[in-house]
């Protein structure tokens, strides 16, 4: 594959960065170059900043509906792409091809649900107390919104923050993770080829001083980020220093509840998609696994033979279920994470290796993890890895099982398996989450539902479906009154 050229999208042209060189690899291959060319720097920042506060009054004033058409129209385009996209984005980002072109059809739905905002309520209304008095709650957008977003879903996950922040009537400074530029550069020319107007997106690629540069800019109103804890706690110092608002997607250590009275394959097989898909390079894996005493062995010798026959391969090849982790420096960060974690007591059931020898010895490749702890302290059990490694514990019945799914001071997504309804309605009481699945795997989200976490999670309102609109969205209270008296 020819390298794909790093352009950034400033003021309506594809311009080159007069930055650094950034170039992307193929962590399967790390030899084979994905795409290349210059970080964008902060005066381009500077530039893209003005181009979409310039923007920001025609666009905030055109009618919803007609927003809205942009984003069906590139729902369109990123459908009619979604085979080559997703393979592009299987080779940089190392998820596998079907997994690749399922996001990239994930982001046209998105576009699809937001494009259709025109047609949903816009207000309410309330009663006065006063005669001759109404009281409206209208919606008025933030204006310039900078959007930072992570390598995991080089595409849905700009769709779910980009799409909402335009069909409300602000304009974007966007800068993605550099490992994923060419998905970027995707989703930009298909809003541009749709008709969205110049300046109303800003793409600007680079590394952690471009995204600083954006967050403390004084024209920026809000700032929507996933990514790291780390990063999202510097982010929310900056944007607390700088007054605006900010919604963050940070870390989770998702557990999945295996409770004796669950259906054991469809237990098994969900637990290894949660765990497994994307290389467990998604805030909502399951890093995490509480099983009863009861079911405990017979589960844990299912998952682990699941685990060691995993397909683990060029994630562009058909056959192969889990593809390498996104870079070499995160390969070896997990890999530490699973020695501390066999030094604080971990027995490995399953993988627990890099490859040393084949064709997988050269990419950025992580047997799938299995590690059983024994209930003393372990890093493994409380901070996030982002990669296909999951921490099991023995509970002695559900109440212990459902404190230690508690026991975390994330709280994004959970997964029960029982097919007791009294113990799903406990799960809905007693588990701290913003997600919780009954009967299957800890990821996902729909676009037309809130997606977010509890406790140290996230940030600000949550994502996608009504719940975007209080983020991208200010309020104005109205009192109403006739002019004339009486009237
Ligand atoms: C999903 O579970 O399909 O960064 C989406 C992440 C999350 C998105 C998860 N914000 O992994």
């Amino acid at each position: 594959m020819t390298p794909v050229t790093i352009n950034h999208l400033v003021a309506g042209d594809w311009v080159a960065g007069a930055g650094d060189v950034v170039v992307s690899v193929n962590p399967a291959r790390p030899g084979d170059i994905v795409a290349e060319g210059h970080n964008a720097t902060t005066a381009q920042v500077d530039t893209a900043v003005a181009a979409a506060a310039e923007a920001f009054r025609a666009w905030a004033a055109t009618p919803t509906h007609q927003r809205g058409a942009v984003l069906l129209a590139a729902a369109q385009i990123v459908d009619r792409n979604a085979e080559a996209w997703g393979l592009e984005l299987a080779t940089e980002e190392g998820k596998t091809k079907a997994e690749g072109i399922g996001e990239v059809r994930r982001a046209a739905q998105i576009l699809r649900y937001y494009g259709n905002e025109g047609d949903r309520q816009a207000g309410e209304i309330f009663s006065s107390p006063r005669a001759g008095e109404q009281i409206l709650v209208t919606r008025k957008p933030l204006g310039v919104v900078g959007v930072i977003t992570p390598f995991n879903f080089p595409i849905a996950i700009p769709a779910w923050k980009i799409a909402p922040a335009l069909v409300y009537g602000n304009t974007v400074v966007w800068k993605p993770a550099s490992t994923v530029p060419v998905l970027a550069i995707r989703f930009a020319q298909a809003l541009t080829e749709a008709g969205l107007p110049a300046g109303a997106l800003n793409l600007v690629i680079g590394d952690s001083e471009t995204g600083t540069a954006i967050v403390d800019h004084p024209r920026i109103d809000g700032l929507t980020f996933t990514g790291s804890t780390a990063v999202g706690r510097r982010l929310a110092s900056v944007a607390a220093t700088c007054g605006i608002p900010m919604q963050a997607e940070m870390g989770g250590k998702n557990a999945a509840v295996v409770l004796d009275d669950a259906d054991l394959d469809v237990a098994v097989e969900q637990v290894m998609l949660g765990a497994f898909r994307s290389t467990g390079q998604k805030c909502t894996a399951t890093s995490r696994l509480i099983v009863t005493d009861g079911i405990a062995d017979k589960f844990t010798e299912a998952l682990v033979e699941r685990a060691r026959a995993l397909r683990v391969g060029d994630p562009t090849d058909d056959a192969t279920e889990m593809g390498p982790v996104i870079t070499d420096t995160s390969r070896a960060s997990i890999l530490a994470g699973i020695d501390t974690a066999v030094a604080q007591g971990a027995t490995v059931l399953a993988g627990g290796r890099p490859y040393t020898e084949g064709p997988l010895a050269e990419g950025y490749f992580i047997a799938p993890t299995v590690l059983e702890l024994d209930g003393s302290p372990a890093k493994v059990w409380s901070e996030e890895l982002f990669g296909p490694v999951l921490a099991v514990r023995r509970a002695a019945d559900a109440d212990e099982a459902f404190e230690l799914a508690n026991d975390s001071e994330f709280g994004l997504s959970a997964a029960i398996f029982t097919q007791d309804v009294t113990r799903v309605l406990q799960a809905m009481e007693q588990i701290d989450v913003g997600v919780l699945h009954v009967n299957s795997e800890s990821a996902g989200a729909d676009p037309h539902v809130p997606f977010g976490g509890d406790k140290k999670s996230g940030l600000g309102p949550k994502e996608q479906g009504a719940a975007a609109r209080d983020f991208f969205t200010h309020t104005t209270t109205v009192y109403l009154r006739g002019g004339r008296p009486g009237v």
